[in-house]
């Protein structure tokens, strides 16, 4: 086993573990999706939509964007970062804007769909986001909120480009991604 190998599969154990630290279910995630997609995707099942959350989380750049988005969260809830930021990410700050740019790593890895069913959640707060966004007065969710929503609007976009479920991230893409 390869050192890149080891770290790739503590980045991806360490993405699942954080967003289930912080209240987020896959399942809540899919719920999403599913909403998102059913209307165009008729045969769509709640499974193909756990299934293709998981298949979004299996993407580095994905985990490293949760780990990322995460953690200052929890840093800044703890009190760990300056006054100045801490301040700026408790309250949500509207005009902060890093959070939405970070996950913009995340919904961009499936194409411009995403980034309409991002804005989409963001504006209508759905499901398990809405609860994020109720919980603001008491828990820094400034980073949270947005991954939540890039990845199910990733996982949308994957299902209606109907990509063949074979993302590895342990196996280079040998063609470019299909937009
Ligand atoms: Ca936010």
């Amino acid at each position: 086993m390869t050192k890149d190998y080891i770290h790739l599969k503590h980045l991806k154990s360490r993405s699942y573990e954080l967003l289930a630290e912080r209240g987020v279910s896959i399942e809540e995630i899919a719920k999403i999706v599913f909403d998102l997609q059913h209307s165009y995707v008729e045969s769509l099942t709640m499974q193909d939509c756990i299934d293709n959350v998981h298949a979004v989380m299996q993407k580095r750049e994905v985990q490293n964007a949760i780990i990322t988005g995460i953690e200052i969260d929890i840093a800044a809830e703890k009190g760990l970062l300056s006054p100045l930021l801490c301040d700026l990410l408790m309250r949500d700050e509207g005009l902060y804007g890093i959070d939405e740019i970070l996950t913009l790593s995340i919904v961009n890895v499936y194409g411009s769909i995403g980034l309409t069913n991002f804005g989409y959640l963001d504006k209508l707060k759905p499901g398990i986001i809405g609860k994020l966004n109720d919980e603001k007065s008491h828990r820094c969710n400034t980073f949270i909120d947005d991954i939540v929503g890039a990845l199910a609007a990733a996982a949308a976009s994957r299902i209606a480009h109907a990509q063949p479920q074979t993302d590895e991230i342990s196996v280079p893409p040998k063609k470019p991604h299909h937009f």
